[in-house]
């Protein structure tokens, strides 16, 4: 029988990815997408025409608007709650914000579902690595993870709205036997990240200075060189402005991730789970990595240290261990670092 999967944050990275992993095993799915000014819906643009999938308006930090979500639409058998202000160092600007939507946002739909009687519908939770903070363990080798197991020392607004919808999920599984689980996820990127996230923004730079240098010195004629590419006439290139390149992130790719959030709620029992690569890189290595596919070993000139992306509180080192998703899920990922890094260059 087909299923019925409601997805918010429908029109960011990980809902488009999770939309089109649904539809293809013949899900009905349904997308909701907050009222905005402009577009939004370019990263669904493709499925404007599928007839599994309907797009309804609602915002999860409004309670009223999540009882219609579900009043409106039934017999649906998951909830996918990717919606949130993600962007980590906006959360330091609009932290009263970031909570309403990131924390109070998944309190609001697993209140509705139990309100109205719906607890046997199946409820993901987007939680996040960024909520190990300063925090990690260190295996017999005497490297640094974090698993499951890891203790929570959130570090930005962001991660503490984020702690406590992950708390909601365990105590709605434990208190009403909610089917509810968290994927505690590393950071995973595509051609779809958003550009004010540290991999696009890199990526997009490049692809921009390629198109740019394509178009000032001649296709084929490129030479690389912060300082010699500017001709007399023309206005230098803006250089690529960045904040702190030592932090590591394990970096996966969100196509690879959603596949898990799917398995979780295929589990006759709900359970929390780390998704991650295993591996981990800093933004410097990230930098090194994607400017040598484009052929550029020195790319020192062309950055710029920028204090402005500097945030108050920086989370140094994230390295997970999925060792029970693998064990328990059978999942594993399929994108390196490298090929991600192509993938994004390609796309
Ligand atoms: P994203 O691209 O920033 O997408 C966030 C989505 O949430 C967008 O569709 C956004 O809509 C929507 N949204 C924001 N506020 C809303 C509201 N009040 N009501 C309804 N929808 C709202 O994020 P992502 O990378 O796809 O990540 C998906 C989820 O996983 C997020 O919860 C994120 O925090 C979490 N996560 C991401 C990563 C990662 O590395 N990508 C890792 C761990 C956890 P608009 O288009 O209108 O802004
Ligand atoms: O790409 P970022 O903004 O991702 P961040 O902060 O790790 O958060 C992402 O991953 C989390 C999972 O761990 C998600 F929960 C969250 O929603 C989001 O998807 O920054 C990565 C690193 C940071 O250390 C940051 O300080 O890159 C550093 N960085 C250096 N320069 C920069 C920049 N980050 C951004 N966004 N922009 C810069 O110019």
């Amino acid at each position: 029988m087909t299923k019925k999967a409601i997805i918010t944050g429908i029109t960011g990275q990980d809902g488009s990815h999770l939309a089109d992993l649904l539809l293809e095993k013949n899900y009905e799915v349904i997308g909701v997408a907050r009222r905005c000014s402009v577009d939004t819906t370019q990263r669904i643009q493709h499925l404007s025409y599928n007839n599994n999938f309907k797009l309804i308006e609602g915002d999860i930090a409004d309670v009223s608007s999540v009882i219609n979500i579900f009043k409106d639409n039934d017999n649906v058998d998951e909830v996918y709650n990717l919606a949130a202000q993600s962007h980590v160092a906006t959360s330091f600007k609009q932290p009263a914000l970031t909570w309403d939507i990131t924390g109070k946002g998944c309190l609001n739909l697993l209140q509705a579902l139990l309100d109205l009687d719906l607890r046997s519908v199946r409820f993901y939770q987007a939680s996040s690595s960024e909520m190990f903070g300063s925090s990690y363990d260190v295996n017999e080798h005497g490297e640094k993870y974090q698993n499951e197991e890891t203790k929570f020392m959130p570090n930005s607004p962001y991660a503490i709205s984020k702690c406590a919808a992950h708390h909601c999920v365990r105590l709605f599984r434990d208190a009403y036997a909610f089917h509810a689980s968290s994927g505690i996820l590393f950071n995973h990127e595509g051609p779809r990240r958003g550009e004010n996230f540290v991999t696009q923004k890199i990526v997009r730079w490049i692809k921009n200075y390629q198109r740019w240098t394509d178009k000032v010195v001649g296709r084929g004629k490129r030479t690389y060189d912060a300082d010699n590419i500017y001709s007399e006439n023309q206005e230098p290139f803006p250089k690529l402005r960045l904040g702190n390149l030592d932090a590591y992130r394990d970096w996966g790719y969100a196509g690879d991730y959603v596949k898990a959030m799917w398995m979780m709620l295929q589990q006759d029992t709900p359970e929390d789970y780390v998704i991650c690569t295993g591996e981990t890189h800093t933004i410097r290595d990230f930098l090194n990595i994607a400017f040598a596919q484009v052929g550029i070993n020195d790319w020192e000139g062309m950055v710029v240290i920028d204090p402005e992306f500097y945030r108050p509180c920086e989370v140094d080192y994230l390295r997970g261990d999925c060792s029970k998703a693998r064990k328990k899920l059978g999942w594993s990922h399929e994108y390196n670092l490298e090929r991600l890094v192509k993938l994004m260059l390609n796309a």
